[in-house]
């Protein structure tokens, strides 16, 4: 649930336990990080010790997570307007880290935000869409994230504090804050923490400032394809096999495309992520 100068707080039923790790993990250079599900020695006296580090679904750097189940990507109607290639790198980095990708289309009540909700239903993600009072959103959203593990990104001013406060009015989160910055100077020390309440564990990074996929992720150009959910209906149908559904004769990912099946806009981030790792060796990524 949280990690602290060295220490490891692990949640076993309804107990937590506060544990070292082995000092097998230094040697082997993993430690365990927030998210992760271990094994622990409960002596009857001394320390509590984590002895085991399960097989991890996902991990990310920073802030240092693992088994994250669901990112949720909030971008507003206004106030900022929706970036769409940040937004489709995000969801394309959480696809590619096995992680469900959720929008939340923010600030309804400024905006109608149908227009942006439906580019994400028609590509398959999950998508809800928030103003203030829309308590039915906020409750089905929390439904949606009951079990799981989920980190929460998206542009300043998107609207992401507002929202937590909404689902988790206990956090009492500062909004309206101009710079992520104010909030991460708050923590005098790096603390990654999971929040759990109503059986929905959430990240809670530095400030709650976000987690940033897409400037340390990067996606072959192999892979990318499998990273937009929409497509996958149609790979394997083009003339080519060797078709990177860009402008090729055949291809049945455009043809979706012209037929409206495919959103316009994530097409085109999907060719700008195409383009910025086309000619980049292996040895570049990561
Ligand atoms: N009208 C309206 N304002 C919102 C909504 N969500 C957030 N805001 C405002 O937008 C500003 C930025 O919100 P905040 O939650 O701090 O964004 P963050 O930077 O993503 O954490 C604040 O002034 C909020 O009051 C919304 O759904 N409707
Ligand atoms: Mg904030
Ligand atoms: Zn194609």
């Amino acid at each position: 649930m949280k990690s602290i100068g060295g220490f490891y707080y692990v949640r076993c039923e309804n107990t937590e336990y506060e544990c070292k790790a082995r000092g097998s993990f230094r040697k082997s250079g993993s430690s365990p990080v927030v998210g992760d599900r271990v094994k622990i020695s409960v002596p009857d006296d001394g320390f509590c010790a984590v002895e085991e580090i399960l097989p991890r679904k996902n991990k990310l750097k920073r802030p240092a997570l693992a088994n994250i189940d669901v990112l949720v990507i909030v971008c507003s109607t206004v106030d900022p307007k929706p970036n769409f290639t940040i937004i489709d790198k995000m969801t394309a980095a959480a696809v590619n880290n096995a992680m469900t990708p959720v929008i939340v289309v923010s600030k309804n009540d400024l905006q109608n935000g149908d227009e942006v909700a439906e580019i994400y239903r028609k590509s398959g993600i999950a998508v809800f869409q928030c103003a203030p009072g829309s308590a039915d959103e906020a409750q089905a959203l929390l439904g949606y994230l009951r079990g799981k593990v989920s980190a929460f990104t998206g542009n300043s001013g998107v609207g992401k504090s507002t929202l937590l406060n909404m689902l988790f009015p206990e956090l009492e989160l500062q909004t309206g804050q101009i710079s992520e910055k104010l909030g991460r100077g708050r923590h005098t020390t790096r603390v990654v923490e999971l929040f759990e309440q109503n059986g929905c564990y959430v990240a809670d990074t530095p400030g709650f400032s976000t987690v940033d996929l897409q400037r340390y992720e990067m996606i072959d150009k192999e892979r990318l394809q499998y990273c937009f959910p929409e497509f996958e209906d149609y790979l394997g149908q083009c003339q080519f096999t060797s078709c990177a559904h860009i402008c090729e004769k055949g291809c049945a990912v455009l043809e979706a495309l012209r037929e409206g099946k495919i959103a316009p806009t994530r097409h085109k981030s999907y060719v700008a992520m195409y383009e910025e790792v086309k000619d980049l060796k292996p040895w570049q990524f990561k």
